[in-house]
């Protein structure tokens, strides 16, 4: 008797798919919310000129490990979720008293430029604001620097940026990046700082993504900690 082979190839496919499916986590949870795997990240390329720390809807996501020379490239992986609010503060090298760098002999200038693997990148839509800046008016001779307070909340996603500038673009001859920016992808990013590149020396960019630049669809994992796990917590080993 010939017997048909279809329902075990349905059973075996089955199988197959169930143990894909529980080998790489993606098994919907509790709230069809699945657990993130490293596939549902983005990395984030990011330079300064000389010195940032990033956050990103609130959270602080990276801070730069080299605060000076060499200029250094920091790639880090990150979980997106839209809409997405990044805040920067970045430091150009400058002495806090003088504004001046090498043992006060010199203006130095800033510069920053970022890159996330969504698409999202710097350019002149962002918001800018100066927090230090010095020496005044270039004046090497009796160097003076000026601070604002940075607000407490600068990188909170309910900050009120409205009365803020735009960030100024600057070219690559402007900032004259180093090597390891070269061996980063920073493709259609533009470099940013404010209208000073030479004198402002603290800066804060804000800015908003309402959605996935490249219009892929990615999943929210923003309530992740509120989904019930499908077993029981394990116990701790003794
Ligand atoms: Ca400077
Ligand atoms: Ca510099």
């Amino acid at each position: 008797m010939k017997r048909s082979l279809a329902p075990y190839i349905v059973v075996c496919c089955g199988v197959l798919a169930l143990a894909v499916v529980g080998a790489y986590g993606q098994r919907p949870r509790p709230g069809g919310v699945r657990k993130p795997t490293i596939a549902d990240t983005v990395r984030a390329n990011i330079y300064a000129d000389n010195w940032f720390v990033l956050y990103v809807n609130g959270e602080m996501v990276a801070v730069d490990s080299i605060k000076f020379i060499p200029h250094n490239v920091v790639a880090v992986d990150l979980l997106p979720q839209y809409p997405m609010t990044i805040a920067v503060l970045a430091r150009d090298n400058a002495d806090p008293k003088t504004g001046m760098e090498y043992a006060n002999t010199s203006i130095g200038d800033g510069g920053f430029i970022l890159k996330f693997g969504d698409g999202t990148v710097t350019n002149a839509t962002w918001k800018a604001k100066r927090f230090s800046w010095g020496p005044v008016g270039g004046d090497v001779t009796r160097p003076q620097v000026r601070d604002e307070a940075l607000p407490d909340n600068w990188f909170a996603v309910d900050f009120d940026d409205r009365e803020w500038g735009q960030a100024t673009e600057y070219s690559e001859r402007d900032v004259d990046p180093k090597e390891p920016f070269y061996d980063h992808d920073f493709t259609g990013a533009k470099f940013i700082w404010t209208e000073d590149l030479a004198l402002d020396n603290a800066v804060v960019f804000r800015t908003r993504v309402s959605a996935s630049p490249d219009g892929k669809q990615r999943s929210d994992f923003s309530n992740l900690n509120n989904v019930v796990p499908d077993g029981p917590p394990r116990r701790p080993r003794r």
